[in-house]
């Protein structure tokens, strides 16, 4: 299986670093945002939405969106389940993912893609240009102080984001964390349960495939 891949990119790290816990080998194909490769016509023609990841299977079937291809893998390699077991914790799981994307994920690239030179008229990913808007960028970042508020209060309670298993959740959990310091945000000094967090995900090898 080949990926479309870019090294920075957080929906891409999130596929790596599932996909590493699993033990499944992906081929990875570069596409370098740093050149704007994904809007090219050499790209275009493999993936017309124009983004990252995409899993291209043996038979040629393209997946895109991260999460999609995440279970996929899961429903190729169920061990160990990072959906989780059962109906809770699938829904916890669920739970957990769906709060850390739309609060974390949405917030953090909302802050860069409406602030950062490299992504003028770019706001927004896929086949047609957004322009940025600052007001954006500037609720981005009081989104992202609510995010790791959210994250210190879940942790000071839970090993886990959702209970007492390691999940997808942890994946973008970290992923979206270390994404944040793209618009100079850090888990705050006095966050001790996020820090305890982050450094145990952080020291699995898969957290640097
Ligand atoms: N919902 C999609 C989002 C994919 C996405 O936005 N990918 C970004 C990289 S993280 C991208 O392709 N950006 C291309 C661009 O900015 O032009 C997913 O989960 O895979």
């Amino acid at each position: 299986m080949k990926l479309y891949d870019f090294g920075l990119a957080p929906n891409c790290r999130r596929v790596r670093f599932f996909a590493a816990e699993k033990g499944i080998d992906l081929e990875c194909v570069t596409v370098d945002m740093m050149t704007q490769e994904q809007l090219g016509d050499g790209y275009r023609k493999v993936n017309e939405r124009l983004t990252v990841p995409m899993l291209e299977l043996e038979d040629g079937t393209k997946l895109t969106e991260s999460v999609a291809i995440c279970r996929y893998l899961e429903e190729m390699q169920p061990e160990p389940p990072l959906f989780g077991s059962g109906a809770l914790g699938k829904a916890q799981v669920e739970m957990w993912h769906r709060r850390v994307e739309l609060d974390g994920l949405v917030a953090a690239a909302e802050a860069l893609r409406n602030s950062a030179a490299g992504f003028r008229d770019r706001a927004l990913p896929g086949p047609q240009n957004f322009e940025q808007i600052p007001a954006l960028a500037e609720r981005g970042q009081r989104r992202l102080d609510a995010f790791f508020a959210m994250l210190e209060t879940r942790l000071a309670e839970s090993p886990y984001l959702a209970g007492d298993t390691f999940s997808i959740a942890d994946i973008l959990g970290v992923v979206v964390v270390d994404f944040a310091r793209a618009v100079k945000r850090r888990i705050p000094e006095d966050a001790t349960h996020t820090a305890r967090w982050h450094a145990e995900i952080s020291a699995r090898p898969a957290a640097s495939a």
